[in-house]
């Protein structure tokens, strides 16, 4: 059994020297926020320019991310964080997380070369007493199929022993890293309920919310499985909204009095769900589970109906412009909002892109605003003008208060979808406008 009273001790004196592999937009304000508790901390990773970045006491993140810059300033001036390409730098570290990207292929399958050489370089420098966090969002079982035997063999230790692992999934989201690793609860998955109690004192140093101790499991299982149970409740708003739009209702009126009914908080349907984690989580908690034969339904059905809303947003789309006796191929279309998320500039697996695609494979001449995507920021009016429809993607706030009349007027054909119902469907239709929405039957106007 491993010697933890080492271990326990010098992180008490905040002594322990910690090593963080991947200083992107999680591993990076974790090691800052470790350096600033008075570790010392070395960060590593492969690229050159983001290690020369930091070491020159500047972020690499993008993007809005309070208190992170004047952070990493500080604890790279006071020598409290040293970032490097490599893992040679990590021989002496007592505590070293594991902050790289796990992204699934296009058959949904986890992608962990990333991880597979973090684990394989890090075992063999890895000194006998250290503790490996995994702090990556990963398939259940993962710790045991991947990273366990990966160290053991790069490193000849055998773990348990001469070193310890632990899984702590982080809980962030861009354009909250260091209030949310402060703020949110966390899972100390650790292998022994030893290793887990230590991975709560070490922890405690940068986390004001709860530290819950578990196992290995329970950890990977909690982080997928709360993405997971996202994916199924706005997969069941998407799914309410197709109905109500079907038999004449408005899926906002319904929303809003199912929610009054004790326990139901129906979320929200919209043009499709993006993002670094929603989309992805949930396909890793399936591989975890699919060497135990265990056919899922409900998750699988959640992602297929929140992918299917950009197609829904295209059939909208159609129906409009036939009733204006226009066909789709001839037709100019604008698309307000390109980033995954209302208020953001993050595009990753954007409803948008998926739309643009479709668009694109018909050769439909399509225009693209989103005032936080650098590429698309001229002005809404710019990008509409002589525009046969505008389909609103995201609720970003600039679509929230549209001048509904000078929309009209930039427009060749006045169609508007709004694909996240920012817009009153009476204002539209006052403003002479031909209105269609996810989960609102336009006819009834
Ligand atoms: N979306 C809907 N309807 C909704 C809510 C979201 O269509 O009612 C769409 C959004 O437009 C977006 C996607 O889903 O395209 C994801 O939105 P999100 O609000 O879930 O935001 P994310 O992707 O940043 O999710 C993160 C997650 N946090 C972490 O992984 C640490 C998630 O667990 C949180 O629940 C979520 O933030 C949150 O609550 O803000």
């Amino acid at each position: 059994m491993a010697n933890l009273d080492n271990l326990k001790q010098l992180i008490f004196e905040q002594k322990a020297r910690v090593g963080v592999i991947g200083l992107g937009y999680v591993g990076l304000p974790v090691a800052c926020l470790l350096a600033n508790a008075g570790f010392h901390v070395t960060g590593v990773d492969i690229k050159q320019v983001r290690v020369d970045t930091i070491n020159n006491g500047i972020s690499p993140i993008e993007g809005k991310e309070p208190g992170l810059a004047e952070l990493l300033a500080g604890v790279v001036e006071k020598g409290q964080l040293i970032a490097s390409t490599s893992h040679d730098d990590l021989t002496n570290a007592d505590i070293i997380l594991i902050d790289v990207e796990t992204p699934i292929d296009e058959q949904h399958i986890p992608q962990y070369r990333a991880l597979k050489a973090a684990c394989r370089s890090l075992g063999e420098v890895i000194k006998d007493g250290a503790l490996i966090i995994v702090e990556s969002t990963i398939a259940p079982g993962t710790m045991e199929r991947v990273v366990r035997p990966l160290i053991e063999e790069s490193s000849g230790k055998k773990s348990g022993i001469e070193f310890s692992l632990g899984a702590c999934p982080e809980r962030v989201m861009p354009g909250k890293l260091l209030a949310n690793l402060r703020d949110m609860s966390r899972v100390c998955g650790g292998d022994t309920p030893a290793v887990s109690e230590i991975m709560v004192k070490f922890y405690r140093n940068i986390v004001e919310a709860d530290l819950d101790q578990s196992d290995l499991i329970t950890a990977e299982l909690t982080k997928t499985a709360e993405n997971a149970y996202r994916d199924v409740n706005i997969a069941f708003a998407n799914e309410l909204a197709l109905i109500c739009q079907s038999v004449g209702a408005d899926f906002l009126e319904v929303r809003g009095l199912v929610n009054k009914s004790p326990g139901r908080n129906v979320l929200y349907a919209g043009a499709g769900v993006g993002g670094h984690c929603i989309p992805k989580d949930p396909w890793l908690l399936a591989y975890g589970v699919a060497e135990k034969k265990m056919d899922l339904h409900l998750i699988p059905a959640a992602r297929a109906v929140n992918d299917s809303m950009p197609q829904h947003i295209m059939d909208l789309l159609r129906i409009a412009l036939e009733t204006f006796d226009k066909l789709l191929e001839e037709s100019k279309i604008a698309i307000l909002g390109f980033a995954y998320l209302e208020e953001s500039d993050d595009v990753r697996n954007s409803p948008s892109e998926k739309l643009l695609e479709i668009l694109t494979s018909l050769n439909v001449n399509v225009m693209v605003q989103d005032p936080y995507v650098p590429r698309y920021q001229n002005s809404i009016f710019e990008t509409i003008k002589n525009c046969d429809a505008a389909i609103i993607m995201v609720a970003h706030h600039a679509y929230q208060e549209l001048d509904l009349k000078a929309i009209k007027k930039h427009l060749r054909t006045p169609i508007l979808i709004d694909g996240r119902r920012v817009v009153d469907p009476q204002k539209a239709r006052e403003a002479e406008l031909h209105y269609s929405g996810i989960g609102f039957d336009s006819s009834k106007l």
